[in-house]
């Protein structure tokens, strides 16, 4: 293709992107809208599924049949979003097992917030309540992004995030009526769940390597720290609800901004947790790369099986 007709590509891709045309897998694309959408959605699936592992953890100890249920329902929820994203992630020209080497091998990241422990039950609270409300926000734009296929997963996608934000705050709810004791273990969680929620959203703009970028091709179509706002004027409220306190002093009502004023984030950690060395990193990918090793017999039995089905449709068609 001469250089004249790649530029003539480009202007037209730009001028569909301009009208909020939706771009489809076979459409043409800038081989960079790509590679940004691949890295994207591909972080979106593999949070999902190593998402799972934090509540799994808890299914077998939900104090009651009901919580049990809803724990079960939502951590299978999480695999089915993963399945929507690889998906949608494939439409792109890259193989399920490709996405999986590089999880398994950590050159992918996840959200930095699945690298946290869950110690007690309230912690099933307080990431329904927190990590999913955190992540309702983040992919309601996402719902209207300018990439078909990842457009439509998301519609699904945060219907069913909020039933599992609902789920979270009605165990906090619960937990926070209760005993002094039970009172003070969603305090708890709160105080070690609300800065990594916070910390979900990514760096801050300035220091955001593909925020400008992505907004103009409309993947993004708001900040991380214009969403990160909206979670904190959003959940301060819930918080006095519940009657607890969220675990920050500079926390401040801004009347001229119509916005809370909030502490520093702690960088560093954040960085720590994003280059694999978070209190659960080793332990997640342990997890995620022994159930892949795990499942080895049961994808070569189906792909066996498959090659036989192949088989037997031949030799009739013959
Ligand atoms: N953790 O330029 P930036 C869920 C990386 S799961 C780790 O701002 P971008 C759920 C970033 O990748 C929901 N890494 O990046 C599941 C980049 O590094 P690379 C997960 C992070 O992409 C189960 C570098 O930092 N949600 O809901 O423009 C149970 C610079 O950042 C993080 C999604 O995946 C992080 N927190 O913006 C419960 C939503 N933040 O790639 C709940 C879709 C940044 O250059 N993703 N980095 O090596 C997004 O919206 C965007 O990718 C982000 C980051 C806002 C996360």
């Amino acid at each position: 293709m001469s250089e004249e007709q790649i530029k003539n590509l480009e202007a037209e891709f730009e001028a569909r992107i301009a009208r909020d045309e939706k771009i489809e897998p076979k459409d043409w694309m800038p081989e960079k809208y790509r590679q940004t959408h691949i890295r994207q959605i591909s972080q979106h699936a593999h949070s999902e599924i190593v998402g799972m592992l934090p509540e799994g953890n808890w299914i077998t100890r939900a104090p009651s049949l009901r919580r049990k249920v809803a724990l079960l329902a939502k951590v299978q929820d999480e695999a089915g979003h993963g399945l929507y994203l690889y998906s949608a992630c494939e439409t792109l020209g890259i193989s399920r097992d490709e996405l999986y080497e590089q999880l398994h091998s950590g050159k992918a990241k996840y959200s930095s917030i699945f690298n946290y422990p869950t110690v007690t039950w309230a912690d099933m609270g307080a990431i329904g309540w927190l990590v999913d409300g955190a992540a309702i926000i983040n992919q309601v734009p996402l719902c209207n992004t300018s990439f078909g296929p990842y457009a439509r997963a998301m519609v699904r996608v945060c219907k069913e995030e909020s039933f599992h934000q609902r789920q979270g705050y009605e165990i906090m709810l619960k937990l926070c009526e209760g005993t002094p004791e039970q009172k003070e273990l969603a305090q708890d969680a709160l105080n070690r769940w609300w800065w990594p929620s916070l910390m979900m959203f990514g760096p801050t703009d300035a220091e955001s390597t593909h925020t400008e970028q992505s907004m103009k091709w409309k993947l993004k179509r708001k900040t991380n720290d214009e969403l990160r706002q909206q979670f904190i004027d959003q959940t301060v409220p819930q918080a006095e609800i519940l009657g607890l306190t969220i675990p920050d002093p500079d926390l401040k009502w801004n009347e001229e901004r119509q916005s809370y004023d909030f502490g520093e984030i702690n960088w560093d950690e954040f960085w720590q947790v994003v280059k694999g060395h978070g209190p659960m990193n080793k332990e997640r990918m342990k997890a995620r790369v022994g159930a892949w090793e795990r499942g080895e017999w049961v994808r070569d039995a189906a792909m066996a099986h498959a090659e036989k089905q192949q088989e037997r449709k031949d030799k009739k068609a013959v």
